[in-house]
């Protein structure tokens, strides 16, 4: 199905924004949702709300099975060995907490290193930062290629005998470049250290395989990937879950509470205290089963062959600089025109009908190493099309007019 095809399925993409048909280029942030994803968390609070893991009343059976089940399709989606392995989480960035304060902070001590990049959104960055003030640990940063890659030598001079954890992006939310997982992970190993994967722009945008990976920890959100917001997924290996403590505390993931002391249930709800967040794995299993019915491959290939079209067309842009590899992107372009503020460039975009998102990215790092405070990013998604890429560049000159005609 091509995305003109797969449009249908997203009614609020059919509309009208400031008189001009929506052309929505924010899918990085948040992707929009198919009605088979919306019908789903409907039908869910229709026809069979109830708490999950507790009563025998049929409700509550009901409900526990789609939540156990939306566990199993992720597991497959991700190709995991075991549903012990996936956790539900708030989103990558409860995921990636959960991993630094259950595992990291219990771990970590002065002398040992966590290894990464200044490319990370902040919510793989911070818990790292942190932890590293905390424990002594030391925060160390992978060089980058001049146009921000990863290259593997480069992983291969920063990883060391001390090093204990490596914690990096699949894709850059800003430079849409996908790191060599595998190899840096076999790097990693080689090094005794553990590999934790940002997976929030990679998931909803190829195929990803755990066990192919072999990464230790790998983290994402459904809804970048046609999911509700308020669920994601922290996968890990299960003899390093084991070793990792619960950070959350109460009701649902408990065995056994004495006055002082008290033991946790087993893998995976060890981790998912009090009442989970069960609309929306009901809406996140609807959401794999509408991506796998369309194929991971087939969307990556669109992706970027749409991304292809669109730097192109933008590179003949004068004045308009894109950042990140030229070449082999996936699914977003950053970029800034001429010393237009990337907000006025947003501002007058979405005058035309056309969501760009602008600010830092969540990137401060990333920002202050190209010497940048703020870029404009348009990110695609399997609805977006070339009419969609030939409205933006449309936008993106008429901009450009604009402000020329305002400084000159
Ligand atoms: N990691 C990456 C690479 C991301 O792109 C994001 C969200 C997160 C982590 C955090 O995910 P959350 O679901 O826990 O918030 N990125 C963006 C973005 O690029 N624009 O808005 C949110």
């Amino acid at each position: 199905m091509n995305a003109k095809e797969l449009r249908r399925y997203f009614p609020i993409l059919d509309q009208q924004v400031n008189g001009h048909p929506l052309v929505y280029l924010d899918s990085g942030a948040t992707s929009q949702k198919p009605i088979q994803v919306i019908e789903a968390v409907d039908k869910y609070y229709r026809e069979y709300n109830s708490n999950v893991h507790r009563g025998v009343h049929t409700l509550g059976t009901k409900a526990t099975d789609a939540y156990e089940g939306a566990r199993e399709k992720v597991r497959s989606f991700i190709n995991a060995r075991d549903t012990a392995e996936i956790i539900f989480t708030r989103g990558t960035t409860t995921a990636i907490n959960t991993v630094v304060y259950g595992y990291a902070r219990q771990i970590l001590k002065p002398g040992d290193e966590i290894v990464t990049t200044v490319v990370e959104h902040h919510a793989n960055f911070i818990p790292w930062q942190q932890a590293a003030k905390v424990t002594g640990a030391t925060f160390k940063f992978i060089p980058l290629q001049e146009d921000g890659t990863v290259t593997l030598e480069a992983v291969k001079e920063t990883v060391t005998a001390n090093t204990k954890i490596v914690a990096i992006h699949h894709i850059s939310n800003v430079l849409g470049d996908t790191t060599p997982i595998k190899e840096i992970a076999a790097i990693a190993h080689q090094h005794g250290a553990i590999l934790l994967v940002d997976g929030a722009q990679s998931a909803p945008h190829k195929k990803v395989d755990m066990q192919d990976l072999d990464c230790d920890f790998y983290t994402f959100s459904a809804h970048k990937m046609c999911g509700p917001t308020g669920i994601g997924v922290l996968y890990g290996k299960r003899e390093l879950l084991e070793k990792t403590e619960p950070v959350e505390f109460g009701g649902e993931m408990i065995d056994y509470v004495d006055l002082y002391e008290s033991t946790w249930k087993e893998l995976p709800w060890k981790f998912e205290g009090g009442t989970p967040i069960i609309a929306g794995a009901v809406g996140l299993g609807a959401a794999i089963d509408f991506l796998t019915e369309i194929g991971m491959e087939e969307i990556e290939r669109n992706e970027k062959q749409l991304v292809r079209y669109a730097m192109e067309q933008m590179k003949e842009i004068e004045g308009l600089t894109i950042y990140g590899p030229q070449e082999n992107r996936s699914s977003l372009i950053t970029f800034n025109l001429d010393s237009v503020h990337p907000h006025d460039l947003a501002t007058v975009l979405d005058s035309y009908g056309i969501a760009v998102r602008a600010g830092h990215h969540c990137a401060q790092p990333l920002m202050r190493w190209l010497k940048v405070s703020a870029t404009a990013r348009a990110s695609f998604y399997l609805y977006n099309t070339e009419e969609d890429v030939d409205t933006l560049i449309a936008g993106l000159k008429k901009t450009k007019e604009y402000f020329g005609n305002v400084f000159s």
